[in-house]
């Protein structure tokens, strides 16, 4: 058992973990990153990234890799450019690997559709002459609202070929929330569907963007794909993709950009504050995509089927299912809809079909297949798999672990990646063929980046120790500001530490250096005077074999400062009862401590997510502080907390 954990702490260090896992040998001996690329960079880290740099095709070479003469707006290849979409797609035409599949598309009821490169190259240069018909020019900014279908990924490229910076708006999202996405970016085009389907039903989007343009004067186009061929209403705006798309000239000369040109903006997820438009430019942001991609899933574009199960509204989907997998020359399977439809083994199905090797989802889905039991991947031939990734929240040691057994076969090794929408890219993750993993960390800086976990003061924690995560220097995807507001991106991520990056999120460094995330720092509880991270509390609840999933979160309590309130989820057929709930404090207390025994555990059958998978714990907060609930609107299921609530009271 650990002893109590220091009151001076920045964050208390808990958990404690001694498996590790030693990549294949032959995945190591063939390795696309081995381990002299730490070397390298640590050598030289701006020649590292120019190296990097030249994996892509320029049409003009930088004068400069990186200008921080005015922090924290940072300027990287300098002078260079290029075209993103030439680099996704075209270049790979031109090498002769036109025929290679880009996307092998499949829709919910069963529905699929294969992508060839060339195929995609056509549809993605039509797609631009038509938006540039329409009278959209560089600069211009693009709302995306689709669902996920390969539409989504031509009109992202096809922007991004005009130098058109595209805001890709999540298809949950409600008509108040795309119209004040839509406004803060003031979008001249928004390109949507009449709907896409999302458990067993076709969903409804046309309707939702018509009632967000009408507070939208920007808007003078709606361009609408047809998915669903549900009933729609045209207005003036209104135009299919399938007339304007399909009758422009598949010709189209791409045009140079400059490397810091805006590629896109994307909304953060939001699961505390009001949503900012965090800003990508080109050059930095695809040289550090297409690097990351490639050392750390050691993509073989020729003989690897990669899939990434994000939504194309987060910024997963931006980066590792259009931008860094494309500009990689990658085979990938892109599916339209929901794990569980029309049964519980779909991923498994799919992985079995179109012979899956590298998966990369999120701890949430991890944690859902656990909940619904081992027997259902174990109906499927999981054998062509070799590497598995994890992004999103910090993933839990045993759900690393049943990750790793059940559908890794007990061999691949899982990839742990900590990013952000803000980072654009990877920033920590073990290298498949290089690091040694260990469940539930996400180990070491990728060769380039230069993370650190500090204390209050910005001082480097020794092993062992807990504090924050940082970037003590600039990296080339990085944001290089919220949209239209630049006194926010100096105050929210440039101000906590003098010259550092400040990701918002706490962390630790085990006695062997690796880098653990430990969840937002605004969730981290004060118990006692102790610092106590959420995710070490989830995680002990999570390593008993009758818990799936958990939420911890921090309550008022007059005695301790906070209490620990856990809602949890059983695993398979599991029932509560007042002795279980007794022996997952006790188990809690004997695996970190009697300092974070859980003071009360309600079991409860779904979680508040955001559309990408993150608990929303500050809505658990206000349900156990018996508050009427704050913001709900970035939620993926807003029954969910009627159904919590209820239980709260019962
Ligand atoms: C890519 C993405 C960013 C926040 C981040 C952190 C959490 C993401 C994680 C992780 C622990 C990981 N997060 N990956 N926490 N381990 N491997 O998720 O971007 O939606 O902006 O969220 O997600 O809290 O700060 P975004």
């Amino acid at each position: 058992m650990n002893e109590t954990p220091n009151t001076r702490d920045t964050l208390a260090n808990l958990l404690t973990e001694t498996r590790q896992f030693a990549p294949p040998p032959d995945l190591a001996a063939n390795a696309n990153a081995k381990a002299d690329e730490y070397e390298k960079a640590d050598r030289d880290r701006l020649a590292f990234w120019e190296e990097k740099a030249n994996r892509l095709e320029w049409t003009k070479k930088w004068d400069r890799v990186l200008d921080w003469d005015n922090p924290p707006f940072a300027k990287w290849f300098v002078g260079g450019e290029l075209n993103v979409a030439y680099n996704c797609v075209d270049r790979h035409v031109l090498a002769g690997n036109g025929d290679r599949v880009a996307i092998h598309w499949e829709g919910e009821p069963g529905d699929t559709r294969t992508i060839t490169y060339s195929q995609m190259l056509e549809q993605v240069c039509r797609a631009a002459n038509a938006l540039t018909d329409m009278g959209v020019r560089a600069g211009d900014r693009v709302a995306i609202y689709l669902p996920m279908i390969p539409e989504a990924a031509v009109a992202m490229l096809a922007c991004a070929r005009i130098g058109a910076t595209h805001s890709v708006v999540f298809g949950g999202f409600t008509a108040s929330a795309l119209a004040s996405r839509i406004q803060d970016a003031d979008a001249k085009v928004v390109i949507t569907s009449d709907g896409g389907y999302r458990r067993g039903k076709p969903s409804d989007l046309k309707s939702i963007v018509d009632e967000a343009v009408t507070q939208c004067d920007s808007v003078e186009k709606v361009v609408v794909v047809q998915r669903t061929g549900g009933e729609v209403t045209f207005g003036d705006k209104d135009v299919w993709w399938h007339d304007v798309v399909d009758n422009a000239s598949s010709e189209h000369t791409p045009e140079s950009f400059d490397a810091e040109h805006p590629l896109y903006i994307l909304y953060t997820s939001g699961t505390t504050a009001k949503p900012k438009g965090i800003l990508h430019t080109t050059g930095g942001y695809l040289t550090q995509v297409a690097y990351t991609h490639s050392a750390v899933f050691d993509l073989k574009p020729e003989s690897d089927v990669y899939w990434c199960g994000a939504d194309i509204g987060w910024v997963t989907g931006h980066s590792y299912i259009v931008y860094g997998p494309m500009a990689n020359g990658a085979t990938q399977v892109m599916y339209e809809g929901t794990p569980d439809t029309p049964h519980k083994g779909r991923y498994w199905e799919l992985i079995q079909k179109y012979g899956v090797t590298i998966l990369y989802t999120a701890p949430t889905a991890i944690r859902t297949f656990m909940k619904w039991g081992d027997d259902i991947p174990a109906q499927f031939d999981l054998s062509s798999l070799r590497i598995l990734g994890s992004v999103g929240e910090p993933i839990n040691p045993e759900a690393w672990m049943w990750y790793r057994q059940h559908i890794g076969g007990g061999e691949c090794p899982v990839v742990d990646t900590w990013w952000q929408t803000e980072t654009g890219a990877i920033m920590v993750s073990p290298l498949p063929g290089v690091t040694p993993t260990v469940p539930g960390s996400a180990q070491k800086s990728i060769p380039g980046i230069e993370a650190d976990v500090v204390d209050d003061e910005g001082k480097s924690v020794p092993n062992g120790g807990g504090g924050f995560i940082v970037m003590r220097e600039p990296w080339p995807a990085m944001l290089r500001t919220v949209w239209g507001d630049d006194q926010r991106y100096k105050d929210t991520y440039w101000s906590r530490f003098d010259g550092m990056y400040f990701a918002g999120d706490g962390a630790k460094r085990d006695e062997d250096g690796n880098i653990w995330l430990l969840g937002r720092v605004d969730d981290v509880m004060l118990v006692s005077g102790h610092n106590i991270s959420t995710t070490e509390v989830e995680s002990a609840l999570v390593s008993h074999p009758k818990v799936a999933e958990s939420a911890v979160v921090g309550a008022t309590d007059p005695v301790t400062g906070q209490g620990i309130v856990a809602f949890t989820i059983l695993r398979g057929d599991v029932e509560g009862s007042d002795e279980l709930l007794a022996e997952l404090r006790n188990h809690v207390s004997k695996n970190l401590g009697p300092i974070a025994k859980p003071r009360q555990i309600m079991v409860v059958s779904e979680l508040p997510k955001t559309r990408s998978g993150k608990i929303m714990r500050r809505l658990l907060r206000d349900v156990a502080e018996h508050r009427s609930l704050g913001d709900v609107t970035t939620l993926q299921d807003s029954t969910v907390m009627d159904m919590i609530q209820k239980g709260m009271s019962s």
